[in-house]
């Protein structure tokens, strides 16, 4: 950004410039980039504004949400598809395209029809208090950072366009006088040196202005953004937390829960490789020590307790494997994890709930919500749990601490609410969770389910010393328990396969199967669990939309 150079095209012609008397014209390159120089100093602003406001406020974000509550089901179906996790990233990035692009008209509409540009930076800022206040755990203040960003905005976008149309004027000035008649209204007599030298004057007012605008906003903008990764705060407050032990029994994991088998998944898997679903464009941050729980709705009598209070209720270990009703037979949205909680019966008996109940509504502080059956949670039989570690280590901040719930045998979407604060007793005539409006059914027990791990699906596979291929993966049925896996090659008898031992009927067990003897060439391996009451694994095939998917996982090996 050399103020000597002239922006231009490279390869336009200086005849055709000449010849048309607008090759000179320096808005027309200048106009767009000071729409977005003005954005950026808009978002440096806002920036700045919500490290004060609060983390969640800042404009990108707050429009990101909206869009996340609000696009329709095929389409966040088809995110999901076609970026898997990466989904988050890609919205992000197409904000960031529009914004640009509304930036760029604003510079040129502000520059050639002031001033509209700045009525449309006034809409794109309507947009962002509109979905900033309407973030569910939003306060008024959260407009600030948009309606601040956006006053600086215009203010630089008006300045700037102002000396954009001054260089132009000069600019167009020298050129007429260059190449032709004398500008209408000006002396004839202004020596082209003088024109030249004002020309210098005002494109050099131009340029410092939209350099120094940029250059402040990186700086700026650059700098909010460190500062607010204040997660890294909220990570140190959690380093400190020291769990108590559970009362009950702590969940020994047996040796033999772990075969030894090269690739087979782990039986617990490590909180840093455990899957992540959610709506958060950024891990909500709930300081435990303001952190609240509150049982209201249909119950005798509302409960609230805070973190203090629930760390020193007796606390209960359980291992439950949780599954992602997005997930697709033979994929990975599966993991299995030790919680320490407090049981959600033991709470919910505290506050008794009215016998016409038949739904917990939990909610997130971020306003997510999920709706789970009242008899589950009460069910004396199942340790639904209010969970504040996993593995031996309080929550990690993206797996929602400091407090998430944790129920064996449902899927994530409908109990295994994240940075919950509000449990709400309900029924499922009169409430509906954040999912049940998008899709996906009110009510979501996992189904059975099992999948090859080894071999990988397109792997060359030879067989060992003694002629075997070694076959394995993992299977669940959370709550009911596996009772049994097979394995199928081709389309051939079902073979019964080797179980891992488990802690628990809410958790998945590895299971292995030696393939004695293969043929050489192309063979199909496919398998399927049975359940503690005998029910064998379905092989219709179903997606995950509106209930979880079902089938058989196979996969496709060469034997060389
Ligand atoms: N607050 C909140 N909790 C949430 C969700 C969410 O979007 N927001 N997603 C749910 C879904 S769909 C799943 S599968 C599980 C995933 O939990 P994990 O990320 O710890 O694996 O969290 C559940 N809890
Ligand atoms: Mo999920």
């Amino acid at each position: 950004m050399s103020p000597t150079t002239e922006p231009g095209p490279p390869g336009t012609s200086g005849r055709a410039q000449h010849e048309t008397g607008r090759g000179a014209d320096p808005s027309r390159w200048w106009a767009p980039l000071l729409g977005v120089a003005s954005a950026l100093g808009a978002f440096a602003v806002a920036e700045l504004v919500a490290l004060v406001v609060g983390s969640g406020s800042s404009p990108v974000l707050v429009v990101g949400a909206g869009v996340v509550d609000r696009v329709p089901p095929w389409l966040k179906d088809f995110a999901v598809e076609t970026f898997g996790t990466a989904d988050k990233t890609v919205l992000i990035l197409g904000i960031v395209v529009v914004l640009a692009l509304a930036a760029v008209a604003a510079g040129i509409l502000e520059t050639r029809r002031p001033p509209w540009g700045t009525v449309l930076l006034v809409a794109v800022g309507a947009v962002g208090v509109a979905a900033a206040v309407t973030r569910p755990d939003a306060t008024t203040l959260w407009a600030l950072p948009t309606v601040v960003g956006v006053g600086v905005g215009i203010m630089l976008l008006r300045t700037g366009a102002a000396r954009l149309r001054a260089w132009r004027s000069s600019a167009l000035a020298a050129e007429a006088r260059a190449t032709g008649p004398a500008v209408p209204g000006e002396a004839p007599e202004t020596p082209l040196s003088a024109r030249r030298q004002r020309e210098a004057l005002d494109r050099r007012s131009f340029l410092v202005f939209a350099g120094l605008t940029t250059v402040t906003a990186l700086v700026v903008g650059g700098t909010a953004r460190v500062l607010s990764a204040g997660s890294r705060a909220l990570t140190a407050v959690r380093d400190a937390i020291r769990l108590p032990a559970p009362t009950g029994p702590a969940v020994v994991v047996p040796a033999g829960a772990d075969l030894d088998v090269p690739g087979i998944t782990p039986y617990v898997t490590p909180n840093d490789e455990f899957y992540r679903i959610d709506t958060a464009l950024r891990v909500p941050e709930v300081d435990p020590d303001d952190w609240r729980l509150r049982v209201v709705g249909l119950v005798e009598e509302e409960v609230e307790i805070s973190f203090a209070e629930l760390l020193a209720l007796p606390l209960v270990e359980h291992a439950t494997t949780l599954t992602c009703v997005s997930n697709e037979v033979g994929g990975d949205l599966v993991g299995n994890a030790v919680w320490l909680g407090y049981p959600l019966r033991d709470l919910l008996a505290r506050a008794r709930p009215h016998a016409d109940a038949d739904m917990v509504l939990s909610r997130s502080a971020d306003g997510w919500t999920a709706s789970t059956p009242l008899e589950v949670l009460t069910d004396p039989g199942r340790e639904s749990l209010l969970a504040v570690g996993m593995n031996g280590e309080p929550l990690p901040l993206a797996h929602g601490f400091p407090v998430r719930m944790v129920v064996p045998g449902l899927y994530g979407y409908v109990s295994a609410t994240k940075w919950v604060v509000e449990l709400k007793v309900t029924r499922f005539a009169d409430d509906v969770a954040y999912w049940s409006t998008r899709g996906w059914s009110e009510r979501g027990p996992i189904k059975m389910s099992s999948r090859i791990d080894v071999p990988r699906a397109g792997a060359t596979v030879s067989p060992d010393a003694a002629g075997d291929v070694v076959v394995a993966g993992v299977a669940w049925s959370q709550h009911s328990g596996v009772a049994g896996v097979e394995v199928r090659v081709d389309e051939g008898e079902w073979e019964p396969a080797e179980l891992a031992e488990t802690v628990s009927a809410d958790t998945w067990r590895q299971w292995t199967w030696t393939w004695s003897g293969p043929g050489a060439g192309e063979h199909r391996l496919a398998v399927r669990a049975t359940d503690a009451d005998g029910t064998v694994q379905t092989s219709t095939q179903a997606p995950p939309a509106p209930d979880g998917s079902s089938g058989w996982d196979t996969v496709e090996v060469r034997v060389a």
